[in-house]
């Protein structure tokens, strides 16, 4: 039996809709731990395995709607406004027409990304997730964290992750329907725990996240063995968080790093999203390791390098990485 993500949404909408208040929504950006990167579900985005992330603090998008003045759909991106045509607006109005259901219920929608394009992070994750705060507060809604998280996760599978500051988990769940399939809040607090975000090139990438892992899904030999080891990675990532045992924790996010990419360079033909400026960086995150610091890598669907550490290594991860854009996940907001 197939089910369609618009039934998913008429059972949490109620039949009509009408605007409530102006929205005004945030929702951090994050970045996988134990990666997802397979989906069981291509309608319904639902993976093949659960996955962890840390948010990005203050980087993220920031959503505003209110009534279109003049009974059309507007949409702006960063204060400019955006042609209608344009992938982006066809995205965005394609999710918000899911909610509307052909009611006539125009509106002005804003997006502010913080999160400075030389980074080269993906937007995806916050931008679906901050629209879908902003429409449950627009037609006042009142739906809770774990169904706003089901919501946005059919617009981008990491979208599910992005409610919340913090270590976040998304279960991957084992309903057809995927309503067992969104994320939670991990409660540890880990004021040491830092980020840094190493740009190679700020270019698009040239094969999307969502092309990347069907490919790697349909064609790679390697990724028989990719679901139950990311499962089981997710599974002790998790419990390192727990433990606070910053070891752990590093050398199995690297690993799981490492893994997703030998699946995708397995596939046929292979898909290979590092540079060589990339692999410099992991040497060079190898040398620290071998003089004593601890300092792991992430890697995600381009080439830009994440390094976790923590915060007795920041003098460090600076003298030697003097470009990266470091970040404090749990700093006061
Ligand atoms: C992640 N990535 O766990 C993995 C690691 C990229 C590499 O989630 O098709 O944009 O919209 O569900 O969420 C990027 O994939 O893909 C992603 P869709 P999405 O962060």
């Amino acid at each position: 039996m197939t089910i369609s993500a618009q039934s998913i949404f008429d059972g949490l909408l109620p039949e009509r809709l009408s605007f409530r208040s102006e929205a005004d929504y945030f929702a951090p950006s994050n970045i996988a731990l134990s990666k997802y990167w397979g989906k069981r579900d291509k309608e319904l985005n639902l993976p093949l395995n659960s996955s962890l992330s840390i948010s990005l603090h203050k980087w993220g998008s920031q959503t505003k709607i209110s009534v279109a003045a003049d009974g059309r759909d507007q949409v702006r991106l960063n204060g400019e406004a955006v042609d209608l045509e344009q992938p982006f607006a066809r995205k965005l109005i394609a999710f918000v027409d899911r909610f509307r259901r052909g009611q006539n219920l125009p509106l002005n929608i804003q997006t502010f990304n913080s999160i400075p394009t030389a980074a080269g992070l993906a937007s995806s994750a916050s931008g679906f997730a901050a629209l879908t705060g902003a429409l449950d507060q627009a037609f006042g809604l009142g739906l809770p964290k774990d169904k706003l998280s089901m919501l946005a996760r059919i617009g981008s599978g990491s979208a599910s992750r992005s409610f919340w500051h913090g270590f976040v988990q998304w279960d991957r769940g084992q309903l057809t329907d995927g309503r067992d399939s969104f994320a939670r809040h991990i409660d540890v607090q880990w004021p040491e725990f830092r980020i840094a975000i190493i740009n190679v090139t700020s270019k698009p990438k040239s094969v999307s996240s969502r092309d990347g892992m069907n490919h790697t899904v349909a064609t790679s030999p390697l990724y028989k063995v990719w679901p139950e080891q990311a499962e089981r990675d997710c599974a002790d990532i998790g419990a390192a968080v727990q433990d606070k045992d910053f070891s752990k924790l590093g050398t199995l996010a690297e690993a799981n790093a490492l893994a997703m990419h030998a699946t995708m360079m397995a596939a046929r033909p292979g898909l290979q999203y590092l540079l060589p400026e990339s692999f410099t960086i992991l040497e060079k995150v190898r040398e620290l390791r071998a003089d004593g610091h601890e300092v792991y890598a992430t890697m995600d669907a381009g080439p830009n390098v994440k390094l976790i550490f923590l915060q007795s290594s920041e003098d460090d991860v600076n003298a030697n990485f003097p470009q990266a854009q470091i970040i404090e996940p749990f700093a006061a907001l």
